[in-house]
């Protein structure tokens, strides 16, 4: 592949609701576009990436403005010699962007970006790309802290009623054994699993505990990022399946997490572990292990919701994701909006790995944009 332009533009999409986690109430997603123009073997073709960093640093340490700068002044140049020395495909962005240290999040808009233009240009489709073996992949959602349980209740069976098949319930300290308790009791059989997001330590192991009773998934992430032995430790002495989301940021986290009996599911979420194709390694990795995965999400737009359906196509992904309907963010998503139909999401059967973002959508959402000429 040989690039041309860059542009990259920052867009602040409202959310339909607050979304509120143990780190966070978000009302808008910011979130970074990736728009890449370029030649393979001569034929021209554009592809988009969006970048999973939040606004600021509460959920890793990356951001969307700081995801924009090392994009600009260090990935991009990188990128530009190896399409000048005509060794650039998706293939190889991650090989060429290894030098630099983390960022995974700007590297997976970067490499998405040059797998859809690399896709497009050979009209295939990223699910038959990775050989995903479903057509279309259960939906779940993820549920933020709510203001009071009534209204927990309420949000949860709108939820059950549109189809949603497994429902996720965001906790923190204050936040845990009585609204899971209440969502149990008003749906006994509704899959169900929480996410704390690194809210509590191995102090609280006891009190913990106390969420074995509700016949949840799993727990996800309830300690700090890197406290992977820790998490073993609890894991023992819980029923509740352990999962890692935060922790887990490369196949090789992922092999020495399972091997410390840290995770028995692992939330894969492709911007974290720096782009698709790493995440294909950690499902490669945990399936030849026999630990369940399942697609996480960081409020993707319709430029990357798709593509995280095709992935969790897989036939690793054996738990519903946090692939939910783009009504569950968004009034007006930026490409076709994704519907949930039966319970599940359509894995996308066009070129590449999302449409062409809407013009007046990015104008009404967007800044300016920034082309950035990498010739
Ligand atoms: O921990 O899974 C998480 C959103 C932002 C940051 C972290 C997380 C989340 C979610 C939402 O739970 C998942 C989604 O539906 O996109
Ligand atoms: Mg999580």
């Amino acid at each position: 592949m040989i690039l041309d332009t860059v542009t990259l533009q920052t867009l602040r999409v409202p959310l339909v609701t607050p979304f509120t986690t143990s780190f966070s109430t978000q009302t808008a997603r910011t979130v970074l576009t990736v728009r890449v123009d370029a030649r393979v073997n001569g034929v021209e073709t554009t592809g988009w990436g969006e970048c999973g960093a939040l606004a600021e640093p509460v959920y890793s340490e990356e951001y969307a403005a700081g995801a924009a700068d090392v994009i600009e002044r260090f990935l991009l140049p990188r990128l530009a010699a190896a399409s000048r020395d005509d060794r650039l495909t998706a293939e190889t962005v991650g090989e060429v962007l290894e030098p630099i240290v983390g960022h995974r999040m700007a590297k997976a808009a970067l490499e998405a970006a040059v797998l859809d233009a690399q896709l497009k240009a050979s009209g295939l489709s990223f699910a038959a790309y990775l050989g995903a073996t479903r057509t279309r992949v259960p939906s779940g959602v993820s549920v933020g802290i709510q203001d009071s349980i009534p209204r927990l209740l309420d949000t949860v069976a709108g939820y059950v009623d549109e189809g949603y098949q497994r429902i996720k319930l965001k906790i923190q300290p204050g936040w845990d054994v009585e609204p899971v308790r209440a969502v149990r009791e008003a749906h006994p059989d509704v899959p169900l699993q929480v996410d704390a997001n690194a809210a509590y330590t191995l102090v609280d192991a006891a009190h913990l505990r106390r969420l074995d009773a509700f016949d949840l998934l799993l727990i996800e992430q309830p300690l700090a990022e890197d406290d992977l032995r820790q998490h073993a430790e609890l894991a023992r002495v819980m029923t509740t399946p352990m999962c890692l989301d935060e922790s887990v940021v490369s196949a090789a986290s992922a092999a020495d997490a399972i091997h410390l009996g840290a995770a028995a599911v692992i939330n894969i979420k492709p911007s974290r572990v720096g782009g698709y194709l790493e995440a294909r390694r950690i499902h490669d990795v945990a399936r030849a292990s026999g630990i369940a995965v399942w697609c996480g999400g960081m409020l993707e737009t319709g430029l990357a919701r798709g593509a995280n359906a095709a992935l969790a196509a897989l036939p690793g992904f054996t738990l519903p994701g946090d692939i939910s309907a783009s009504s569950r963010f968004y009034a007006e998503d930026l490409t076709t909006p994704y519907v949930i139909d039966d319970g599940h999401i359509a894995v996308p059967t066009f070129p590449g790995l999302c449409e062409e973002p809407h013009a007046d959508a990015l104008a009404r959402f967007g800044d300016a944009a920034r082309v950035v000429s990498v010739a």
